[in-house]
């Protein structure tokens, strides 16, 4: 049994506002969920990232101003199809790099790495699984300079506070002149941000329920997913979008696992996601809290999305 999961479930389900992680999302048919999600045409980020990392190689490349072979260090590199543009930029150029992607999904990395040496047979290629921060920390070693890369708006599923921990931390475990590439999504019309995440399909309702699902299969649970809906919202003030499972009737649901019996309300709700978009002078600020300075951000066309170069302030 998964102990953390566990007591997050325990944690969360038995909360005034009950709340689940969305870490809890990607068990392998999460995964497969969300690769749907990012094709769906409402779920912009994932296009708006790829055009800029195909359209603005060259720059991005540029503005490292690493005169030297380096690491491309990707954190959670899942399929890595937005990276291939750049890896595929590079390798044509011939610039002498490392690419290694950190993932802590053991068919994620095999995937990736078959099909990168499959298309990119020039790269020089040297894939992780495990925890970011060990891995790093062996890299940090390394007397090249890395540029990490953190991108897909991954750091908008944290809350202020853990968002800032994490940025700090990947500070700590760089060197001097490394850099580091986030991919964040910007505020703009709430209704398209609203469409990306209430689509018409329904494939971000059934992502959600699929929590449901894995709870009932590890935990034994007896989740009647029917009985439970999907509600978002976007908050254009702040720039939150908080994703819930809504309980359709009053309901009592026992993980027997756990040996655990929960009581819904009818409409009462599960807090499940945070999906946090930010404006330019926002991102400036979060750079600062985690010692970082913004060097330059790669908006594509449209500006929805912004690929932030930052640099470790002295
Ligand atoms: C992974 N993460 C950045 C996605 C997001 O947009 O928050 C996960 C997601 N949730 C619903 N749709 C996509």
């Amino acid at each position: 049994m998964n102990n953390t999961f566990a007591k997050d479930i325990i944690e969360g389900l038995t909360a005034k506002n009950k709340y689940l992680s969305s870490k809890y999302f990607y068990d392998d048919n999460g995964s497969r969920i969300f690769q749907e999600i990012m094709q769906m045409p409402e779920y912009y980020l994932t296009d708006s990232e790829f055009e800029i990392l195909s359209l603005q190689a060259q720059q991005i490349v540029e503005a490292l101003e690493f005169n030297q072979a380096f690491n491309i260090i990707e954190l959670g590199a899942g399929d890595g199809l937005k990276t291939f543009k750049l890896l595929e930029y590079l390798v044509n150029k011939d610039i002498p790099f490392n690419y290694v992607p950190i993932d802590i999904s053991q068919e994620a990395i095999t995937l990736l790495s078959e099909k990168l040496k499959e298309r990119l047979p020039k790269l020089s290629l040297q894939p992780k699984v495990g925890d970011y921060f060990e891995i790093l920390r062996e890299t940090s070693e390394h007397k090249i300079p890395s540029l990490l890369l953190f991108l897909g708006s991954n750091i908008g599923n944290y809350s202020e506070e853990k968002a800032s921990q994490l940025l700090q931390l990947f500070n700590d475990n760089m060197n001097s002149n490394d850099k580091l590439l986030i991919g964040l999504d910007l505020k703009k019309n709430p209704i398209t941000i609203h469409n990306a995440y209430y689509d018409s399909l329904g494939i971000t309702k059934r992502f959600n329920l699929n929590l449901l699902i894995r709870i009932n299969r590890e935990f034994d649970a007896d989740f009647k997913i029917d009985d439970f809906d999907f509600y978002c919202h976007y908050n254009p003030l702040n720039g939150e979008v908080k994703s819930y499972i809504v309980s359709l009737k009053a309901q009592t649901v026992h993980i027997n696992t756990l040996n655990t019996s929960i009581h819904f309300k009818q409409n009462e709700l599960i807090w499940t996601e945070l999906s946090k978009k930010y404006a330019l002078s926002e991102i400036e600020l979060l750079a600062h809290k985690a010692n970082f300075s913004v060097k330059h951000h790669f908006l594509d066309c449209k500006h929805y999305f912004t690929d932030s170069l930052w640099e470790k302030l002295a």
